[in-house]
């Protein structure tokens, strides 16, 4: 594998590493809810982007928002998985990394996220950047470097 320097992070397009759009579940905003949870369960994935139907994003849907929704005072009101809608339920202001922001930007917003919703700078979505192919990419880096270092010191 090619060795990473620190101008290669620095400068790293984030579109390298993201997982495009058709490869990512997602869900429609009109969708019922079941239809989500349904998703969220078979992929296995903790929470997953919402779009419409021209493909815009609109928002992230999670198990944990669904579940909440159902949850009423004396008991868990499972009509409302076909009664509600993913867009009455879903975070409506995920986190967004635009394709031209850097790869800083990207680290500063996954602090708090497991993942980014990339768009481009038409608003068109592309796809999402997880936080685990930032660490990767970064860890690469640093073995990297550790590497070369303890090369230096032996020579
Ligand atoms: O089905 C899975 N396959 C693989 N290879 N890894 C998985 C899978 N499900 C979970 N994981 C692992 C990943 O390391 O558990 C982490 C947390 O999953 P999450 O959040 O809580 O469901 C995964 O970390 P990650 O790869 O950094 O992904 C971060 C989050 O991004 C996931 C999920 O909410 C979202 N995500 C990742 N790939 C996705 C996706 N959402 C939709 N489609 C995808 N292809």
């Amino acid at each position: 594998m090619k060795k990473v320097t620190m101008d290669d992070v620095l400068n790293k397009d984030i579109m390298e590493l993201i997982i495009p759009g058709d490869k990512v579940a997602h869900v429609q905003v009109d969708n019922p809810l079941e239809h989500a949870l349904l998703v969220l369960v078979k992929t296995g994935y903790s929470a997953i982007p919402v779009l419409d139907p021209s493909y815009k994003l609109r928002g992230v849907v999670s198990k944990t928002l669904i579940l909440d929704s159902i949850f009423g005072m004396e008991r868990i009101e499972f009509e409302k998985l076909s009664e509600h809608k993913v867009w009455e339920v879903m975070n409506d202001t995920p986190p967004v990394l635009k394709t031209n922001e850097s790869f800083l930007d990207a680290i500063k917003l996954s602090i708090d996220h497991t993942f980014l919703c990339v768009e481009d700078q038409y608003g068109a979505y592309q796809g999402i950047l997880t936080r685990s192919a930032l660490l990767k990419y970064l860890n690469h880096y640093l073995r990297d470097n550790k590497n070369k270092e303890s090369a230096c010191l032996e020579s």
